[in-house]
């Protein structure tokens, strides 16, 4: 059977998004994200590197735990599941083209449906990566990064890598395969790793220890084959603390790194950081970018939000100028992200059923995270937040402090300094000064 494609426009009546500036009255344009406008030596586009997420955007369809889905797509009609793949490439190339983002994010089952048996659903894979090539070739849209869904299928209910059976194991061990194999295909930045079912529902029936080091191994037989095949991009790790498990091994930045530390996996992986997570383990973003900023791990970000009075992966759009300000100041101080972009894993409401939703949503969220750059060039541009930073720690560029950081300092020295200097000044550490002036420059 043979597929058409390319022959339907899905989002009549919307054109291109354009930048029209802050005084623009046009819901459908850009008031800060013009993509050629240089900051902090690069382009809008360059630094930002935004990414459509497949899954939300043209496969969510609004089902939640209290009732089936809202959205109801035209691509999603066809019985034949390539031909429905590519009617929904078809709509996903003309949207990511329409709002003018330079990448996109897949999972193997958002671009066309599973199949229980693992050589029909690596055909699928193939088709499917086939027709995006093409798309990428006509559009000039680039694959920021593949994944496997390991977590929605069935057999994974115990989760994948870590699952105790080694049969669900090598399912997970297959899929992986054909996943690569496409971000290869399609010239991918990164392959991701979210790790669903990665963890556990309860520790009566889990050796967690034997868990972890499966996750482990199979992320060094991902790695040698990937590398083996010549995939050049960086493997990314997307930290989440629960949400379907009740404790996922990749729990935040701190943990993750450790894990990655313990394994000997640090040089082939960045983190992915996803605003939601952050707060889902009871952090601020900025508090996740920071940690893996310092260990040089800070490498792509999810965007969007969580509700604040709910403890729910929300995945709403990111609408928060101050949590991206803060965020973009530390992407700009390790001078850019290491090898990802900024991917919209945000999905709008059940109640949003307007084909315009969609795009009111992006434009929302690409305008939210572009003035926080600008904000953040801003803030870095004075100066006057990092200089005070530095300042109170100017007790360690010499003199004694120097010595204590560089080790050459014995407690019984520690003990000695302290009877001679007396009580310290109590030093202020001006936080409601610094919320002024980040303020300011909002
Ligand atoms: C789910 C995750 C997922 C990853 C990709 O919470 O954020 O969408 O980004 O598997
Ligand atoms: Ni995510
Ligand atoms: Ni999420």
């Amino acid at each position: 059977m043979s597929v058409i494609i390319g022959q339907k426009e899905y989002f009549k009546g919307i054109e291109k998004i354009k930048f029209e500036g802050a005084d623009s009255d046009n819901p459908l344009a850009f008031r800060y994200y013009d993509e050629n406008r240089i900051v902090a030596g690069k382009t809008m586009k360059e630094h930002l590197r935004f990414a459509i997420a497949y899954w939300h955007s043209f496969c969510g369809d609004g089902s939640d735990p209290f009732g089936p889905g809202t959205h109801h797509y035209p691509w999603d009609v066809a019985s034949d599941p390539r031909q429905r793949a590519a009617d929904k490439a078809d709509a996903a190339f003309e949207f990511i083209t329409k709002m003018g983002a330079p990448f996109y994010c897949f999972h193997d089952v958002d671009a066309i449906d599973q199949s229980t048996d693992p050589k029909e659903f690596t055909s699928r894979v193939e088709f499917i990566s086939d027709i995006f090539a093409k798309k990428q070739a006509e559009s000039g849209v680039q694959l920021l990064w593949g994944t496997a869904n390991l977590f929605s299928n069935e057999r994974y209910m115990n989760g994948a890598s870590t699952n105790p059976n080694f049969e669900v194991v090598a399912h997970a061990g297959a899929q992986l395969k054909s996943a690569i194999d496409a971000t290869i295909k399609l010239g991918g930045r990164g392959y991701v790793f979210w790790g669903g079912r990665e963890g556990y529902m309860s520790l009566l029936n889990t050796d967690m220890k034997r868990e972890r080091e499966h996750f482990a191994r199979m992320l060094h037989t991902c790695v040698e084959y990937a590398r083996r095949n010549g995939f050049t991009g960086k493997f990314f790790i997307e930290p989440k603390p629960c949400e379907p498990t009740k404790h996922q091994y990749d729990y935040d930045s701190a943990t993750v790194i450790g894990f990655l530390r313990e394994f000997d996996l640090l040089s082939e992986f960045g983190l992915n950081l996803e605003v939601n997570h952050a707060t889902l383990a009871g952090h601020t973003f900025a508090h996740e970018c920071q940690v893996a900023s310092d260990n040089g791990m800070l490498a792509s970000l999810d965007a969007n939000r969580g509700d604040y009075q709910n403890g729910w992966d929300t995945d709403q759009f990111p609408t928060d100028i101050y949590e991206w300000a803060e965020a973009m100041a530390i992407v700009l101080r390790q001078g850019g992200l290491a090898g990802g972009g900024i991917n919209f894993d945000a999905k709008r409401r059940r109640n949003s059923t307007d084909a315009a939703d969609l795009f009111y949503a992006h434009v929302g969220g690409m305008d939210t995270i572009a003035r926080a750059l600008l904000i953040a060039d801003k803030i870095l541009t004075h100066g006057e937040m990092d200089r005070l930073k530095a300042a109170r720690y100017a007790s360690f560029d010499s003199g004694k402090g120097a010595e204590f950081e560089q080790g050459k300092l014995k407690l019984e020295d520690l003990y000695q300094i302290a009877t001679e200097i007396g009580e310290p000044a109590l030093i202020s550490g001006k936080q409601e000064y610094l919320e002024n002036l980040l303020g300011r420059f909002v």
